[in-house]
């Protein structure tokens, strides 16, 4: 579950709480602010954020609202919305990650069960999504079932897996050699610690692979230990971002971002997830205009991209134009981009409605049996399946060869995200709100 898990539950529903806070307050004076500041304190010491970063941000929050002037043309209630957002976006890092586009050779680092061979995967699909062709290379020779592992990971998602060669350097020359991927990723052994032979076989690694990037995958659980492990793999390696893992497994995300921005190199990328999919770019300003709750269309587009739907229908998709003929088409295209519930999350004003577990879910051979039903309806039952009544019922599933209660269940699932989608609609609520203003400021749109 992206965005809905429990770093977010904790760390992203407390954010949420204080902008609400401000945004309902009588007044925004002295102490109101000083309130606001203490609760920000609280929660941020609560998901693990060093004490010094922590009173390092309230002093920034306090400078701008208390001691400099008011600028023209904004209310206070705004300025502060806008000041602790920026500050907060600031503390998760202050830049959005750059990868470029092109040709290149990408080495994972990170110790023991960091999730490197898992990142590997879903950091390819991720470059084919962006129409870059990429590889894997095998280069952990150390656990017995490494290059099975990703050899798996490969298949599933139709990568080529290099794996020739005996230690880890001789792998990747011969990857190196043989390949003619765009983008060759490569994973590297993990320890427990690092030791001197984790060291010696990184540095050999590094040399001979000449990486465009070397990736630190650190797991969002250990924390405030970031900040050391980086410096002591930079030691080794020229680390030129880190990919922070799990960050739906930890109530203390917040603060493995926040560790991870104050290690010297951007957080690139985030894992969210065991799947192949859970996986994005990390964009600060984007990520805690998520966790706040505005949800973030842009992000849906994008993702829809991915999965291969154009733009225009994603969007017809959210307002709620859904003809049967679309809804099959979507279907399939949901099932790309990950749980229909995920998607959900991203839409504004939507990212607290629980769908039922395993809704949409659909299996293949159920797929396949609804396209004969969807064929087997007339034109304008396909445009308006409200006209679908019980002896259509039956005539449809006689010429479909589908049973009158699959044809019951197509028909409901289609209500159900019919009704879903017309919730999507109803986002306009939030354009009237105080929430609305603030959703203009930090350039989110709401129409
Ligand atoms: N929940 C969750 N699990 C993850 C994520 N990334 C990886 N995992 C899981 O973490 C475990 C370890 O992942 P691996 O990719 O094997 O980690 P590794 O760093 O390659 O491990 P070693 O090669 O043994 O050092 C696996 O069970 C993964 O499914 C994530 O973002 N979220
Ligand atoms: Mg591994």
């Amino acid at each position: 579950m992206a965005i809905n898990c429990m770093v977010l539950q904790n760390f992203g529903q407390g954010l949420k709480e204080l902008f609400r806070k401000i945004a309902g307050m009588p007044v925004v004076d002295e102490n109101a602010i000083e309130s606001i500041i203490k609760e920000m304190q609280r929660l941020l010491l609560q998901s693990d954020v060093d004490v010094l970063l922590v009173s390092q941000l309230s002093k920034e929050i306090r400078q701008k609202m208390l001691e400099s002037k008011l600028p023209a043309g904004i209310s206070m209630r705004d300025y502060f919305t806008k000041t602790l957002y920026s500050e907060i976006v600031g503390l998760l890092g202050r830049e959005k990650a750059v990868i470029e586009l092109k040709r290149q050779k990408i080495l994972l680092v990170g110790l023991f069960g960091s999730g490197k061979t898992t990142t590997a995967g879903k950091l390819a699909g991720w470059f084919r999504a962006k129409g870059l062709s990429a590889a894997l290379v095998a280069c952990d020779t150390f656990r017995p079932a490494a290059k099975e592992q990703l050899r798996q990971i490969g298949q599933k998602i139709n990568v080529h897996v290099y794996a020739d060669g005996k230690t880890p350097a001789e792998i990747a020359k011969k990857a190196i050699e043989a390949s003619k991927e765009d983008i060759l990723i490569f994973d590297s052994a993990g320890r427990d610690a690092l030791d001197q032979d984790l060291a010696k076989e990184l540095k050999e690694l590094a040399m001979q692979i000449e990486a465009d990037e070397i990736l630190l995958v650190l797991p969002a659980d250990m924390g405030q230990v970031a900040r050391k492990q980086a410096g002591e793999f930079r030691k080794l390696v020229n680390i030129t971002g880190i990919i922070v893992t799990k960050l739906d497994g930890t109530a203390k995300g917040g603060a493995a971002l926040a560790a991870a921005a104050v290690t010297g190199s951007a957080v690139k990328f985030i894992g969210l997830g065991e799947h192949i999919g859970d996986f994005e770019l990390f964009e600060p300003e984007r990520f805690v205009g998520r966790l706040i709750g505005y949800g973030d269309i842009k992000r849906l587009l994008e993702k829809a991209k991915e999965a291969g739907i154009e733009e225009g229908k994603a969007e017809k998709m959210l307002e709620g134009n859904l003809t049967m003929n679309d809804f099959l088409d979507q279907l399939e295209a949901m099932q790309k981009m990950g749980s229909l519930q995920k998607i959900t999350e991203m839409i504004p004003g939507f990212s607290n409605v629980k769908l039922p577990a395993g809704y949409l879910d659909v299996q293949e051979e159920k797929m396949k049996k609804w396209k004969y039903v969807i064929q087997s309806m007339t034109k304008g039952e396909r445009e308006n399946p409200e006209i679908i009544r019980a002896g259509r019922i039956a005539r449809i599933s006689k010429g479909s060869g589908a049973s009158q209660q699959d044809v019951r269940e197509l028909l409901k699932n289609y209500k159900q995200t019919q009704k879903l989608l017309g919730m999507a609609k109803g986002k306009k609520a939030l354009k009237r709100g105080p929430l609305a203003s603030l959703a203009k400021q930090f350039g989110i749109n709401m129409g």
